[in-house]
């Protein structure tokens, strides 16, 4: 396993690099957008995802690393095939979070298509474990989810988790698809999964087309803040036949 002994400088080098990289992941998304086309139908296609610009400024504060954090990739993030044809539900989505003090007006920016960096894109869940529940309304197979927390600035999230459920009190049928709390602090199992860096790409999780009406994102707290921040999140999937 690969750690870092200096986490500022790979950091400020994976950074650079990903400023650097931006034409080539536009190059990339544009390449995706003509693969979908009638020709391609049946066949797998790339999704395309449109990403916000790599918004990171200043030097990265010296971050306790563990070595469970997956290392920052000098290369833009390959794209994931998918079958065609896949919308992001997450906008028709009826939103609701564990923090009652998040506003509906605040949640809806979770789901607004902006996931720039800036202070007034992101919004502020309390300390502890929390979630923010979407229900599509119907079940639908899911391929892809995407997370944003906040990539204004070198954090890591912890106990990052994703869970689908047959119903909105997450009783029944309770599946977890994605857990990188290895330590089980948020109670919800030995996660196997990685913690990660949050950066202009968000989390890209592979859902692998499982069928979900209700869908929860968990998160405690960052190497940042004991606070849950959220930009985006995107969900592609479409109806389940
Ligand atoms: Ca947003
Ligand atoms: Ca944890």
């Amino acid at each position: 396993m690969k750690i870092f002994r200096n986490p500022v400088r790979q950091l400020t080098f994976g950074f650079s690099l990903c400023l650097g990289l931006a034409p080539v992941g536009f190059m990339l998304a544009q390449t995706a957008e003509a693969a979908d086309s009638p020709a391609a139908s049946g066949d797998k296609v790339p999704l395309v995802i449109k990403l916000p610009s790599p918004a990171f400024k200043g030097t990265p504060k010296d971050i306790q690393l563990s070595t469970f954090v997956e290392p920052l990739s000098d290369k833009p993030r390959p794209p994931m095939m998918v079958p065609p044809g896949l919308k992001n539900i997450a906008p028709g989505a009826k939103l609701t979070c564990s923090d009652k003090n998040a506003t509906s007006e605040a949640l809806a920016k979770v789901t607004d298509g902006d996931k720039e960096a800036s202070e007034q894109s992101i919004i502020y869940l309390r300390k502890g474990t929390q979630w923010i529940q979407m229900d599509f309304g119907s079940p639908q197979e899911i391929f892809a989810v995407v997370i944003w927390h906040a990539h204004n600035s070198a954090k890591v999230y912890h106990d990052v988790i994703v869970q689908i459920a047959d119903d909105q009190d997450f009783l029944q049928n309770v599946k977890t698809i994605f857990n990188n709390d290895q330590g089980n602090n948020s109670g919800l199992g030995v996660g196997t999964d990685r913690e990660y860096f949050e950066i202009h790409e968000g989390k890209l999780i592979d859902t692998k087309g499982v069928t979900a009406r209700y869908m929860r994102f968990f998160s405690k707290g960052s190497t940042e803040s004991a606070l849950n921040e959220y930009t985006e999140i995107e969900v592609y999937g479409r109806p389940a036949k």
